[in-house]
């Protein structure tokens, strides 16, 4: 199995929020001249005057972004450093309330303020200037405020950073020159500054100075671990000696899921400036996940702002002194026959300014293969074709944003393999395996695909892309049992006219076609024209209506039915965000089918991690513990398979036989794990022992669950859902590793399968498949359910953002075995039933 999970990770999107025009009631001309009207005219227009007043100079403006919206105007804020040269670095000033750092950043305010007040564009806007830190070097750290008041909002565009950097530099030479110490200033910078942290280190306010050392030391939101405060505006200045580097480890993170409202950003800086972000989060991680930056030199700074109602509990994070990255200290000579490597500090984020080179040689004639096996190295803004900021480099192509696999092969004996991150972003990186090859034999006793990798040789040719780039599948001798498309592919015969392009040319899909009057169904059958949208299922998969502009109100399988009983004919119109029903009954009870937690999006082999598949219920019977799966679809709601329950032993349908854990990932821990009894377990009527035909059964707990990050429930399609043909989905269980082992998983697993049509299914099941199931898996095997995940969720992810259980785990003809895929309930078959039965 390989897999990689999704994350719904938020960016703080920087907002630019502009004045709206504001609306000018056009004043009506009175020709009599009512002295009553006039005054009443005065007496509003007064009032309104005072309301307005009062709105826009009292109550709270709403800031965000870099330039945020007053409501009498724009702020713009910039910040950075400035590198003076003949000024002594003093300890004290480190310390913000010391003299020496008063008197310095006195200085370095004014020459700030002289350089901008004599300007003859800016001195108009200027506010203030603040130094809010030094560090060796001697390095200030400044930002600087401008107020544009609404009726110079045109000018918004000319606050450019190359304007204020060009400026400052002039500026402080000529004002440096003639102040008190007559500092010389060799170096600025200036970015710009989200307004919420320009903070005045001064002012001590939810300030905070912290010193790293070897020894591992935290530090906490305010608040923290109950909630923060709304309008909080924290600082966190973390420093260690010179000639080391921070290394910062959050240990809790729980901040609202919406950046734009609450977030934490980290600069490798003292300064807030965006060309020095290691990166910007918000919303929950799992202790799996821990979020982890490394600083490029001594100097960290975290920031927290929060402008939500929805106050969370914060974060607690850990920090020491860490020794610094040079090019020395990362990369090498590999000389191994096969080995591992990674971006610096992994998992940790890579930190920013650093080049490292990874030179692997191996034995002469040999060749050498590197296989990423996790690469994320996204940055906002960054084209991935051109990769301009931070990148690996392997023979002259750069290599950025989020790879799920990577391989490459060396022409060569040596490969090199650099690695560049520029001043701003960081990411987690990469880790990546080496082995050396002989280029006659890359994959002794295998098929070596042109990628670089090796699979086994009965997986060329057989219709599959098995090697991810098609070359296992290329120049084949099509079997009798196959069709040979025009592209020279081989495609089992029985995928041709199934309405699925396999052969990528269209070419097994092209012969099919109906008469001129006819229609075409999914299955490849033909039917007449004149049923196609006629509301009446003429297909025997409902094709004929799956795509009809029905006019509102007719109703045809593929609608979905909203309380009021008038039809939507829109595909998965359910909890789509998208209000469609004109009772908005498709949008209720969706609270569903979300992770609460920030996921890794990373993961290698087919382990869960905590919290990733919060659905996903154990249920364990008697004294044998781990038996069957199940999956939560409200607090009293669990959904599973009949064949747990109905067997020849009357105490499998006892519904005193089972417990219930949910929020589980290891069958070992039971933290944060909520156990329940059953009060009943109800299994469909119609379900078949023999058959497996309505394998679907639901539990009622004997106890409501208390809904948390590692415990939620899962969407439940509408029966008009559709999950199509070749859609990509997740089965989870703890089920055998493999077929015919005795044991559980200790550790939840998962495994991405596809849909698979249903003809093809009914032949790989020689007609075994009634329309209460589906197929899904791989026909060239390798992927399955088995023994022990039955009655576990098959879910898919629909673009609004949810998990819909298409299917529950029924069975197959043994486990991940070629041209026997897993056999699935169909959920939206007997979705009516579940709501008759359970009200869900
Ligand atoms: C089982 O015995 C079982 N390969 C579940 C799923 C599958 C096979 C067996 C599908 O619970």
């Amino acid at each position: 199995m390989y897999s990689a999970a999704y994350t719904n990770e938020n960016h703080h999107a920087e907002r630019v929020d502009f004045l709206t025009n504001r609306d000018k009631s056009p004043s009506k001309k009175r020709t009599t001249g009512v002295v009553i009207g006039v005054l009443l005219g005065v007496l509003v227009l007064a009032a309104v005057a005072a309301f307005l007043i009062w709105f826009f100079a009292f109550k709270d403006a709403t800031e965000g972004g870099r330039i945020s919206k007053r409501r009498a105007g724009a702020v713009q804020v910039f910040s950075g450093h400035l590198t003076l040269e003949n000024v002594e670095y003093d300890q004290k000033l480190e310390d913000t309330l010391s003299p020496e750092f008063g008197a310095l950043a006195d200085d370095l305010e004014e020459i700030m303020a002289a350089t901008y007040k004599k300007d003859p564009f800016l001195a108009e806007y200027y506010t203030k200037s603040v130094i809010t830190a030094f560090s060796e070097g001697v390095v200030a750290y400044h930002w600087t405020q401008f107020d544009i008041p609404p009726s110079d909002l045109e000018v918004l565009p000319e606050f450019t950073e190359e304007l204020i950097q060009e400026k400052l530099w002039t500026g402080v030479q000529e004002h440096g020159r003639k102040s008190r110490q007559n500092i010389q200033i060799k170096e600025v910078t200036a970015s710009y500054t989200d307004p919420r942290m320009a903070r005045n280190s001064r002012a001590q306010e939810c300030f905070s100075r912290l010193e790293a050392t070897d020894v591992v030391q935290a530090f906490h939101s305010p608040g923290f671990p109950v909630k923060y405060p709304a309008k909080s505006r924290c600082q966190w200045q973390i420093r260690a000696p010179e000639n080391h580097a921070i290394s910062l480890r959050f240990t809790q993170f729980h901040v609202e899921d919406d950046c734009s409202n609450d977030f934490v950003s980290i600069y490798d800086s003292l300064s807030p400036d965006s060309s020095q972000a290691i990166t910007e989060k918000c919303g929950q991680r799992p202790p799996s996940n821990p979020l982890q930056v490394v600083s490029s030199s001594n100097i960290l700074l975290v920031n927290l702002i929060t402008d939500s109602s929805t106050q969370r509990p914060g974060f607690r994070a850990e920090y020491s002194l860490i020794p610094i990255s040079t090019p020395k200290s990362c990369g090498g000579l590999l000389t191994n026959v096969q080995g591992e490597f990674s971006s610096p500090h992994h998992p940790s984020f890579y930190p920013p300014a650093l080049d490292c080179k990874w030179t692997i040689q191996v034995a002469a004639g040999q060749k050498v293969r590197v296989k990423f096996n996790m690469f994320r190295m996204k940055e906002p803004g960054v084209d991935v074709r051109e990769c301009h900021k931070d990148y690996v480099e392997v023979m002259g192509r750069k290599y950025c944003g989020e790879l799920s696999s990577l391989s490459l092969t060396s022409p060569t004996n040596t490969m090199d393999i650099s690695f560049h991150s520029d001043e701003s972003y960081t990411d987690k990186g990469f880790i990546a395996t080496y082995n050396a090859f002989n280029p006659k034999d890359p994959c002794p006793g295998l098929f070596a695909c042109a990628v670089g990798i090796c699979i086994a040789k009965d997986l060329k040719c057989d219709g599959w892309n098995d090697c991810g780039d098609m070359s296992d599948e290329m120049d084949c001798k099509c079997e009798k049992e196959q069709f040979a498309c025009d592209n020279g592919m081989c495609k089992p015969n029985y995928w041709v006219c199934d309405r699925v392009n396999d052969c990528g040319d269209d070419s097994d899909e092209k012969q099919c076609s109906c008469g001129d009057n006819e229609w075409r169904c999914g299955d490849g059958t033909c039917v007449p024209q004149d049923v196609v949208c006629d509301t009446r299922k003429d297909c025997e998969d409902g094709s004929d209506e799956a795509s009809c502009k029905v006019s509102p109100g007719i109703c045809s399988d593929y609608s979905f039915t909203c309380k009021d009983k008038s039809c939507v004919n829109k595909v998965n119109a359910e909890c789509d965000r998208v209000a469609d029903c004109s009772d908005e009954s498709d949008e209720t009870n969706c609270d569903c089918g979300i992770r609460p937690y920030k996921l890794n999006r990373i993961v290698g082999g087919q382990n869960a991690e905590l919290g990733e598949w919060p659905w996903q219920v154990s249920l364990h019977f008697k004294t044998r513990g781990h038996t069957c799966g199940a999956s939560i679809i409200s607090d009293r709601w669990l959904l599973s398979a009949a064949h747990c329950f109905k067997t020849i032993s009357p105490e499998n349908h006892m519904a005193s036989s089972w417990q219930t854990y949910s929020g589980m990932q290891d069958q070992t821990k039971q933290a944060g794990v909520e156990r329940r009894g059953l009060k009943t377990i109800v299994s469909h009527p119609d379900y078949n022992p023999m058959s497996y035909d309505y394998d679907i059964a639901l539990l009622e707990l004997s106890e409501p669950l208390t809904f948390s990050n590692t415990i939620h429930p899962v969407c439940l399609p509408a029966p008009s859902h559709v999950f199509p043909a070749g859609l990509p989905c997740w089965v989870t269980g703890w089920g055998t590793l493999r077929e015919g082992a005795m044991r559980a998983s200790r550790l939840l697993q998962k495994a991405e399968v596809k849909i698979i049509n249903d003809t093809v299914c009914n032949v790989v099941t020689e007609g075994q498949v009634t329309s209460r199931m589906l197929c899904s898996g791989f026909l060239s095997g390798g992927v399955d359910a088995c023994q022990g995940d039955s009655g576990g969720p098959l879910v898919c992810f629909e673009e609004s953002g949810k998990w819909f259980q298409s299917g529950i785990v029924s069975w197959g003809e043994g486990c991940a075995r070629r041209n026997k895929p897993g056999v699935y309930t169909r959920v939206t078959k007997l979705r009516d039933w579940i709501r008759t039965t359970t009200g869900v």
